[in-house]
């Protein structure tokens, strides 16, 4: 079987990133920084000093951190894998190193944060994934990226590479048993040799577990869409979407710019129909709570999962369609094997006849209802010659939508293969 099966499959992600930058939550000694909490070392004006930045390690004890309440919550929501911050490019780790003393068991919370996640993944069935920042570490002199606290001009990136990088990773490819895959981030500039040094090394310990495209160079099993990035047109080669839920990746105690459920289940879907995976972020404050509002988002979205998950699970890319009209519906997912086209409507038509036409559907249509309800709903083909048009028109339900988030119409194919036309 192929090792991207699960991935394929998954279609929606959840990654953690959590660390001591949580604790200031996107302010320094009242000064906001900008940009993504996690940056916190970095962009305060001239740099936190490591050795300031190292006091958090004192007050980092989040008690209301649980590993098994955060991943059945998660699993709840309909993730079906998550990605956790090991250590983030402020070079602190989240578990037990061996490798380098600068790491949560020097805490005074004191437990692996790996272990227990990975735990609980295996537990409640999601597969357990390791973000690890491979070049940028602010706390090794020898590490890429802090310029504050240590002379550029003198750092042996080599030496970082072989007494830090390489065994840290050791340790979480050895210790914690299946790693579904490694999400490198950052790679700049690294030479070509050393990423393929590095891809080897994690294949070496563990042949099945994926390399995200962040560690350059197409060395990994996937590609990395850039943050937030998501393409244009259906991509037939596995790849994910790295999406914030508000505009951080870690905590920051000022921002509240939440996406709506609705904006969430639309990347779903879109992001589905063009054959990829939407990986969602969320970033817990220091105590360890996952911010609410964020989690209310996710819960509503998996609410519709649970009605809906048939049209994105394990779904296929979408052929392209040559253009709609009448309205701006919202989009189409596929499964080849189950023979289904799901239209997922995300702007009701608002005047009667609720009806959607689309144009270009080649395939032949048999029977059409509503994926929540199996509501039997009319729809009908036509072809005109004179203008080479095959049409679908999809007749919806008299009133509002039925699901004001997203309403899915589920169409059974008669023919086995998809087909569109051309223009
Ligand atoms: O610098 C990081 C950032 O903090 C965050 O981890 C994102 C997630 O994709 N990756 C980098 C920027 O692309």
């Amino acid at each position: 079987m192929d090792k991207a099966a699960w991935f394929l499959q998954a279609k929606y992600g959840a990654i953690i990133h959590w660390g001591l930058y949580a604790i200031p939550g996107g302010y320094w000694q009242g000064v906001r920084a900008p940009h993504g909490g996690e940056w916190i070392m970095k962009n305060h004006p001239g740099g936190i000093p490591l050795e300031e930045y190292k006091k958090l390690m004192e007050q980092f004890d989040p008690k209301a951190f649980d590993a098994e309440e955060y991943v059945r919550f998660l699993r709840d929501c309909g993730f079906r894998y998550l990605v956790y911050t090991a250590k983030h490019h402020d070079g602190f780790a989240m578990y037990d190193s061996a490798a380098c003393d600068y790491n949560i068991m020097h805490t005074p919370y004191g437990k692996d944060t790996v272990l227990s996640l990975s735990r609980a993944c295996e537990k409640y069935g999601l597969t357990f994934c390791l973000y690890y920042s491979q070049l940028q570490d602010w706390a090794d002199p020898n590490g890429f990226g802090n310029d504050w606290d240590f002379d550029a001009s003198k750092k042996d990136f080599r030496q970082y590479f072989d007494e830090k990088c390489k065994p840290q990773l050791k340790e979480l490819l050895t210790n914690y048993g299946r790693i579904g895959l490694v999400w490198f981030d950052t790679p700049y500039e690294m030479p070509e040799e050393m990423c393929r040094e590095l891809a080897d090394y994690v294949r070496s310990f563990q042949p099945d577990c994926l390399i995200n495209g962040r560690i350059g160079y197409g060395l990994g099993d996937y590609r990395q869409m850039g943050d937030r990035g998501v393409p244009l047109k259906a991509y037939h080669k596995p790849w994910e979407v790295p999406m914030t839920l508000n505009d951080t990746w870690g905590y920051r105690s000022d921002d509240e710019r939440w996406k709506s459920p609705a904006q969430v289940i639309r990347l779903l879907a879109e992001i589905a129909g063009k054959g990829g995976n939407l990986l969602l972020n969320i970033g817990p404050d220091g105590e360890g709570n996952m911010p609410a509002a964020g989690c209310d988002v996710l819960k509503q979205v998996g609410q519709w999962l649970k009605k809906n998950g048939e049209s994105i699970y394990a779904t296929d890319p979408v052929p392209d369609f040559p253009y709609r009209l009448d309205t701006d519906f919202g989009c189409f997912t596929y499964s080849k094997a189950r023979r289904r086209l799901y239209m997922h409507i995300l702007r009701y038509p608002d005047v009667p006849p609720h009806q959607i036409c689309v144009v270009g559907l080649k395939s032949r249509v048999g029977r059409a209802y509503l994926l929540e309800t199996g509501e039997e709903v009319m729809c009908w083909q036509t072809y005109e010659t004179a203008r080479d048009e095959h049409r679908l028109r999809v007749r919806l339900p008299y009133g509002k939508a039925p699901d004001a988030l997203d309403t899915v119409v589920a169409i059974e194919l008669l023919d086995e293969k998809i087909e569109t036309q051309e223009l």
